[in-house]
């Protein structure tokens, strides 16, 4: 999609640093880190964010647990965990729309979080 921002990061045509991509999948360190590890999965599929998932749009998205979990793993968090946050909506704290899930972990977390 034109004019996006994470459409642009996966086209490469916006620097980031990579840390997993696939033919579905990009992932790259977050620009404003709030943990040691925190990295954003983006599909390269332009969908703004859950609620605009279709059943089509949804058929790439089959294989997302298991790309979190290699990209867990990938990044040292498979012994301690880690939290998976995907903002949805302005209200929710989303600022970019395009979907992602944030991949946050290496230090202990509290819970609530707001
Ligand atoms: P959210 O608030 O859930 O929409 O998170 C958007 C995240 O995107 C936020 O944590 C900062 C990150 N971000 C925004 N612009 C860039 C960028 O140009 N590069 C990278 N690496 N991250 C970005």
């Amino acid at each position: 999609m034109e004019d996006c921002l994470f459409c642009k990061i996966a086209a490469g045509e916006i620097p980031s640093t990579k840390v997993y991509e696939d033919d579905h999948w990009f992932a790259f360190r977050d620009i404003n880190p709030s943990a040691p590890v925190h990295v954003l999965l983006i599909p390269r599929q332009h969908v703004k964010n859950i609620l605009a998932l279709t059943d089509e749009t949804n058929k790439n998205f089959s294989d997302f647990f298991l790309v979190v979990k290699k990209i867990a793993e990938q990044e040292g968090l498979g012994d301690n965990g880690f939290r998976l946050v995907i903002n949805t909506g302005a209200e929710a704290g989303q600022t970019v729309f395009h979907f992602h899930a944030h991949i946050i972990g290496g230090k202990a977390m509290g819970w609530p979080p707001f």
